[in-house]
C-alpha cells in the first residue's frame, strides 16, 4: 500500500476511499509529528490537507518522496507552491464545486446585516415583542450597489445570487475582466461608490490587509463590509475600530485573522454577524470537495495526473 499522510478532518466517505488505496498516516494521531516524519517521512508519497492547515515547509522538507498535495478547498494560501514545484511535487485543490455554497454564505450574510436579523431574533426570544411592540425598522436589502473584490469563480456566483435582489455589480481586481459590470482599476474609489463591499479574493502576500482603513473609511457609516474570503485581506484591528466608533456600519464575516480566535472585542459588537468560517460547510458541498480531493490523489496514484491542479502546477 502506498502511504499518505491526512491533515486535518475528512468525511467518512472520504476515509472509505483512501483507506481502499492508501495507508493512513493521521497527523491527529501523532504527539509529535515532526518527530514521527523524522523517523517515517520518506515513505509518504502523497498528502491530504486543507486550507486552514495546508503543510508545514518543515514537514513538506521531511517527505523527500512526496509526489502529490491534494488540498479539500479552493484556497490554498496555506501551502507554499513554489517550494512543492520546485521539488517537483503537484498541489491540486477544489475549485468551482464550492461556488454556490460560498455564494449562499455570502448573501446569507448580507441578508442577517441588513434585516438585522441577529437582533430580532434575540428580541422576540426576550420577550420584548410582548412588552415593547414592534422591533426597529431596518435597510432593504434591495436595489443596492454592491462591490466585489475578486471577481472569479465565487466572485461570479456571489453577482448571480444577487441579482434577484436588484443588485448593481461592481468589482475590483487585478485586470479587468470581460463581464457587464463595472470595473474599478482603484479600490478606495469602488469602496466609496458601492453600499456593501464583499471580499472574495485568495489570501497571502499580494491581499494582505487590502481593505484597510483607506477602504474601511471610503465604505463609510452607511456601508456594510462582508468577508467571505480570508481573515488576512482585511485589516481586522481597522476594521474594529471603525465598527466602534461608526465610521463603518456593518461587518458580515465568515473568516478571521487569527481564527477560530475572534477578538473579544469584535465579539462583543452588535452591528455584526459572525461564522465560524462555514462558507462551504454544508452536508453536500463537502462531499463534493471531498470527492475531488480523494480523486485528484487516486488519479494521480494510477496515472501520475491530476484533475484539478492549482494554477501555478498546471503545466506539471
Ligand atoms: P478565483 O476564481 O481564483 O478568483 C479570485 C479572484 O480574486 C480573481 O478574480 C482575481 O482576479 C482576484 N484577485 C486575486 N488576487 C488579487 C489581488 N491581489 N487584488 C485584487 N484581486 C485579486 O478563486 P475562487 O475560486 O473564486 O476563490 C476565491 C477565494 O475565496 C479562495 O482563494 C479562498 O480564499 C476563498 N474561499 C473562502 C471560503 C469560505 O469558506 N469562506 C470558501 C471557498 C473559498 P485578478 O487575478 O484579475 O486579480
Ligand atoms: C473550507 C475554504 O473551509 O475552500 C476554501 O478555500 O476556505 C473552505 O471551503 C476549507 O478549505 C475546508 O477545509
Amino acid at each position: 500500500m502506498t502511504d499518505l499522510f491526512l491533515i486535518g478532518s475528512a468525511t467518512d466517505v472520504m476515509l472509505e476511499r483512501l483507506a481502499a488505496q492508501f495507508t493512513i498516516h493521521r497527523i491527529g494521531d501523532m504527539d509529535d509529528p515532526q518527530a514521527w516524519l523524522a523517523e517515517h517521512g520518506d515513505k509518504i508519497t502523497y498528502v491530504g490537507t486543507n486550507g486552514h492547515d495546508g503543510l508545514k515547509p518543515a514537514y513538506m522538507d521531511a517527505m523527500p518522496n512526496l509526489k502529490a498535495i491534494s488540498c479539500y478547498g479552493v484556497g490554498y494560501d496555506a501551502i507554499d507552491t513554489s517550494a512543492a514545484k520546485a521539488k517537483g511535487i503537484v498541489v491540486t485543490h477544489t475549485p468551482n464545486v464550492l461556488n454556490a455554497e460560498v455564494a449562499t454564505t455570502t448573501v446569507l450574510l448580507m441578508l442577517a446585516c441588513y434585516r438585522e436579523l441577529l437582533r430580532d431574533d434575540a428580541y422576540v426570544r426576550a420577550g420584548r415583542w410582548e412588552t415593547d411592540g414592534n422591533s426597529a425598522l431596518t435597510r432593504s436589502a434591495d436595489n443596492q450597489t454592491v462591490g466585489i473584490l475578486g471577481l472569479g469563480r465565487i466572485g461570479q456566483a456571489i453577482a448571480d445570487k444577487l441579482a434577484p435582489w436588484g443588485t448593481k455589480i461592481v468589482y475590483h481586481s487585478r485586470s479587468e475582466k470581460d463581464v457587464d459590470y463595472t470595473y474599478y482599476g482603484d479600490l478606495v474609489e469602488m469602496a466609496r461608490d458601492v453600499d456593501t463591499l464583499v471580499c472574495i479574493t485568495p489570501g497571502g502576500a499580494a491581499t494582505n490587509k487590502i481593505v484597510n482603513t483607506d477602504v474601511i473609511n471610503a465604505l463609510g457609516p452607511q456601508g456594510t463590509l462582508i468577508n467571505v474570503s480570508r481573515g488576512s485581506v482585511v485589516d481586522e484591528a481597522a476594521m474594529i475600530a471603525a465598527l466602534q466608533d461608526g465610521r463603518l456600519g456593518w461587518a458580515g464575516l465568515d473568516v478571521f485573522e487569527g481564527e477560530p480566535h475572534v477578538p473579544e472585542a469584535l465579539r462583543k459588537l452588535d452591528n455584526v454577524v459572525l461564522l465560524p468560517h462555514v462558507g462551504s460547510a454544508t452536508h453536500d458541498t463537502r462531499a463534493a470537495m471531498g470527492a475531488l480531493t480523494v480523486d485528484n490523489l487516486l488519479q494521480h496514484l494510477k496515472d501520475g495526473t491530476v484533475i484539478s491542479p492549482v494554477p501555478e502546477c498546471a503545466d506539471m
